[in-house]
């Protein structure tokens, strides 16, 4: 493909940002539209397709999950979960995963995205497409998990899958992708990498030792890091690890998680990765010139998601913007500053440089199992 400008679809529904998971749960669904203020008061809508995802089916989303989980989801609300405490109890973990109003909708539209964009990806439609609503990765197939229901990407990746020979998964969320990686575990179309928080944090899963089963031996890259990593030290190991995950695999299309709970300052994550930092990964998988579909993901410090998605949508684009925000619906979040940027803090970073070059070593020495 040549470099330069690509041609970019958003998928984006209005009603996203209404769904709730609860007054006091971490999970926002508003911080999708409050990143969508942003970009149109940038006016970054002008620059790409805006398109409103049909919403994924029944049908659709038992392509991966099981038709019991989803007929479940498909009925449950808050009054009908309390008189079947048992089901909850085998489809949704408490309190992570609360049977909030709509519930099912909210996946639909997500899933939609995720579905969409890969069919445009497939169809030659689109270089790059984004999908903020998306990115829901712990998702398992008969179950929900860590704030996730349906699984978006494992359907977004079953479909680049119809029309691509391999396809990489790669996720700078900062918890494990633990279901995306599960889902595909014993295959070798899909190589899944994830970069996250190791060592007493959820979801416990993705040591560098998990590299994938039977066919799909070595085709799982997992990057345990500890609290505190910054922007160089961040670049150094993605940049390595990813540019060994592409020359030996060689994708036909890559799936990037892009969840901001990777920054500093973030609720529920320890990393002190600045905007600029998380989105110098994004840029980075965007020079490689292979189709890239960006989905979102976690975030919790929801006036940062906000302002990296937006950002990342002109990185995508390719089009600089102004680092004071423009005027939005949400402005009075940004305060006092009223600024793009989300700088890093001083906190420490307890990753050493060995510990680092180890792991690039670790799996440049997994890699080279992976046939060229
Ligand atoms: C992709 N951490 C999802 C990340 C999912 C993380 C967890 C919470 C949490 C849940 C709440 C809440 C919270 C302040 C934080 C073992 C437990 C401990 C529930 C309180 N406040 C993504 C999931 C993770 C829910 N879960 O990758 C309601 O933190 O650690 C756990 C599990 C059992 C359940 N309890 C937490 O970013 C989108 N949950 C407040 C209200
Ligand atoms: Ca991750
Ligand atoms: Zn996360």
């Amino acid at each position: 493909m040549a470099l330069g400008r690509r041609r970019v679809a958003y998928f984006y529904d209005e009603d996203v940002g209404s769904y709730n998971y609860g007054y006091d749960h971490c999970m926002k669904p508003f911080r999708i539209r409050m990143a969508h203020s942003i970009i149109t008061s940038y006016g970054l809508d002008k620059k790409m397709s805006v398109i409103r995802p049909p919403r994924a089916t029944v049908q659709d989303m038992t392509r991966f999950h099981t038709d019991d989980y989803i007929t479940y989801l498909q009925r449950v609300s808050p009054e009908l979960a309390e008189q079947m405490p048992t089901y909850n109890e085998r489809f949704l973990p408490p309190l992570d995963c609360p049977p909030f109003d709509g519930v099912y909708e909210f996946c639909s539209i997500s899933a939609g995205g995720s579905i969409a964009g890969a069919r445009r990806i497939n169809h030659g439609e689109s270089d790059i497409v984004i999908n903020w609503a998306g990115g829901l990765h712990h998702a398992k197939k008969g179950e929900a998990s860590g704030f996730c229901y349906v699984n978006d990407i494992v359907l977004g990746i079953l479909e680049l899958l119809r029309y691509h020979q391999r396809v990489v998964y790669l996720d700078i969320d900062v918890h494990h992708g633990d279901g995306v990686e599960e889902a595909f575990y014993t295959t070798d179309r899909v190589m899944s990498v994830s970069f996250h928080q190791f060592g007493n944090f959820f979801p416990g899963t993705g040591d560098i030792k998990d590299v994938g089963v039977e066919r799909g031996k070595y085709y799982a890259v997992n990057v345990p890091l500890r609290e505190g990593i910054d922007d160089d030290t961040y670049a150094f190991v993605f940049q390595r690890v990813m540019r060994n995950v592409m020359e030996s695999f060689r994708p036909g299309a890559v799936l990037m998680q892009c969840g901001t709970d990777s920054l500093s300052g973030d609720r529920l994550g320890c990393f002190n990765l600045s905007m600029k930092g998380h989105a110098a990964c994004v840029e980075f998988m965007k020079s490689f010139g292979v189709p890239l579909f960006c989905v979102g993901g976690g975030g919790y410090t929801i006036r940062n998601v906000a302002r990296t998605w937006a950002y990342e949508t002109s990185v995508l684009l390719g089009e600089p913007v102004e680092p004071s925000l423009p005027y939005n619906d949400y402005y009075d979040f940004y305060g006092p500053e009223y600024l793009l940027d989300v700088p890093a803090s001083n906190m420490t970073n307890m990753n050493t440089r060995e510990q680092l070059e180890r792991i690039c070593s670790d799996i440049h020495d997994h890699l080279r199992h992976v046939p060229h």
